[in-house]
């Protein structure tokens, strides 16, 4: 019986690390998504699939909290130094892909803020894709992340895209 009972125990042990790997839903999720916010703007960070069948691109974003939201990159000016600019054509999300939005590469960038939310507050940032369709992320407002940092805890963003499309 002890053999029985240290496999139940290993079984357990192991049981979020199998629902971490089975978390690629049909459709489009996001994972660990947080912005960082100061001064009037601010910039978004998530992962996100497409589990879906069709190829899509993110064409631009909206949210209630800021006048203006943006997909940015960092692109190396002609002095070397890196810049921030929007993306041309929007972000490439084929089917069966991913797409980071990272510290120091691609980003949402908000700009004009009402009020500004409080660390560990959550907003809902909407996707807007070339199909029409939209897809709403909640975001929390995490200060003090560091860049690599991962929330593996956080499976909040996992929803089924709704929009014209579906
Ligand atoms: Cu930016």
């Amino acid at each position: 019986m002890i053999f029985r009972r240290v496999l139940a125990a290993a079984t357990l042990a192991f049981l979020p690390f199998a629902t971490l790997a089975q978390e690629h839903p049909e459709g489009i999720h996001v994972h660990d998504a947080y912005a960082r916010i100061g001064n009037g703007s601010g910039a978004v960070f998530f992962m996100i699939h497409n589990n879906t069948d069709k190829d899509l691109t993110i064409t631009g974003a909206h949210t209630g909290i800021a006048k203006l939201a943006e997909l940015h990159t960092h692109v190396e000016g002609e002095d070397g130094v890196m810049k921030m600019g929007k993306i041309d054509g929007g972000v490439a999300l084929p089917s069966g892909d991913m797409h980071e939005f990272n510290r120091g590469g691609d980003h949402v960038m908000l700009m004009g803020l009402g009020s500004v939310p409080a660390e560990g507050a959550t907003f809902d940032l909407v996707l807007e894709f070339d199909d029409g369709s939209e897809f709403s992320v909640p975001v929390v407002v995490d200060n003090a992340r560091k860049p690599g940092e991962m929330n593996m805890m956080d499976h909040s963003g996992h929803m089924t895209k709704q929009g014209a499309s579906d």
